[in-house]
């Protein structure tokens, strides 16, 4: 369930409101997918290719992409979209890279003779899941992909619905993953996260998808990791009577169209662009040939709220903490700055959240339905892991042994007590001789 709105109740007024919650209720599937990731841990392919055949009407020679299988799809992509493709990437890459640098590695002594530190171990198995989707998203395993190989981990797998356009699978190779699958579904999820006799079992695995993808990654969770549970695409704007009504529901229409679950909205404190901005997703909506599915997702999930004052909006905003977060205002950078939660931030009009899906360089698998509200999206930082170490010499164990001792002896802790106390005496005899 989405939170209550609480205390902004009376700074925020809704000239549209949203007919409908975020669906976050996953009751009805989880059965459905307890018994498919079971099958496939405890039956391997065979349950990969029953599932395939029910569920994608596909009955796959072999799972495995084949580089013949690749070099055709790289064949089959005319070379305007090829190119298009390989700058996204490259954008991913440099952008993924120059984060990757601000992940340090970490030394110090924090006592003398006590040493303390990490270091960045990138993930040695990773799975992406490509989902086969509405529309053949191109850019969905250039974000998932790249910045894996990028963190440097060693083996990148792909799995994507064998039903899914064949494009994506020169997407997927031209991201660089090591080996792509034909599976697709919650079967995919459970053999990325057990393997199968052909699926090598991952160590996380990351991607969004559909309702029963998010389950499986919620359920196999634990032994494996996951990057986060994908709800529909959001996008809000923050806008005070700078911004530009054509402009804004030109970009609420954008995401609206994904899925008719997307939840889109504008949030502002100017009353007239409220009344424009709403007149103006009506009129975009009459020629638009995603109406069929943007329409519906406006019409239950879309909103346009008033607030009394900036306060106000950043806070409705922070409340939200949408995937995607458009700021136009009179000075977007300084609005920008008062701004907690958000998936990712698109300062100023020319910043439209469309560049990001695509090819600027920032990761598009963002946080949705609150999650804003404690984490970022996908990263190159999502693909290592910062573990610490310690090393200690005399003066070390000097300074922590004794603490040590008492807060075990406290706690009844015996063999702690006497872990600790060891190193102790020890040194102390050599020191004082037997
Ligand atoms: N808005 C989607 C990503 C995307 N849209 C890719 C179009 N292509 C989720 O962030
Ligand atoms: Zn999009």
């Amino acid at each position: 369930m989405l939170r209550p709105m609480s205390t902004l109740t009376e700074k925020v007024t809704h000239l549209k409101a949203p007919k409908r919650d975020a669906d976050t209720d996953n009751r009805e599937i989880e059965a459905t997918v307890r018994d498919i990731v079971n099958n496939v841990r405890t039956r391997g392919d065979v349950a990969v290719r029953e599932y395939g055949n029910a569920f994608d009407k596909v009955d796959v020679a072999a799972f495995e992409v084949t580089d013949e299988e690749r070099a055709e799809a790289l064949r089959n992509l005319d070379p305007q979209t090829r190119q298009d493709t390989e700058f996204a990437i490259e954008r991913v890459r440099a952008f993924a890279q120059a984060q990757l640098g601000t992940i340090l590695p970490l030394e110090i002594e924090a006592l003398p003779g006590l040493n303390l530190g990490h270091r960045v171990i990138p993930i040695e198995t990773v799975g992406a899941y490509v989902p086969g989707g509405r529309y053949p998203l191109l850019s969905a395993p250039i974000m998932t992909i790249v910045p894996a190989k990028v963190a440097g981990c060693e083996e990148v797998i792909a799995c994507l619905p064998p039903t899914a356009h064949p494009a994506m699978i020169a997407g997927c190779h031209l991201s660089g993953a090591d080996r792509i699958f034909r599976i697709g579904g919650a079967q995919a999820i459970a053999a990325m996260a057990f393997g199968t006799q052909t699926v090598p079992a991952v160590d996380k695995i990351v991607g969004p998808g559909n309702a029963f993808v998010n389950e499986a990654k919620r359920q196999v969770f634990g032994p494996v990791g996951i990057d986060q549970l994908a709800g529909p695409s959001e996008i809000f704007v923050v806008s005070d009577e700078t911004g530009d009504p054509e402009m804004i529901a030109v970009d609420l229409l954008a995401q609206a169209e994904h899925d008719i679950r997307t939840r889109v909205g504008l949030i502002t404190t100017s009353r007239e662009l409220a009344v424009a901005t709403l007149a103006e997703v009506e009129r975009q909506l009459q020629n638009l040939s995603t109406a069929n599915v943007a329409g519906p997702a406006w019409r239950d999930y879309g909103e346009i709220a008033v607030c009394a004052d900036e306060e106000g909006m950043i806070a409705y905003s922070d409340f939200i903490a949408a995937e995607h977060l458009q700021v136009h205002t009179r000075d977007p950078h300084a609005t920008a700055k008062k701004l907690r939660n958000y998936g990712s931030l698109f300062i100023g009009p020319l910043s439209s959240v469309v560049y990001s899906d695509k090819c600027c360089g920032t990761n598009h698998t963002l946080p949705t339905m609150g999650a804003g509200r404690y984490t970022g999206g996908l990263w190159v930082g999502s693909y290592v892991k910062v573990c610490t170490h310690q090393w200690l010499d005399e003066r070390g164990v000097a300074a922590v042994a004794p603490p040590a001792c008492r807060q075990s002896e406290s706690e009844g802790l015996e063999g702690h007590r006497r872990a600790a106390a060891f190193r102790l005496s020890r040194e102390q005899l050599l020191k004082n001789g037997p």
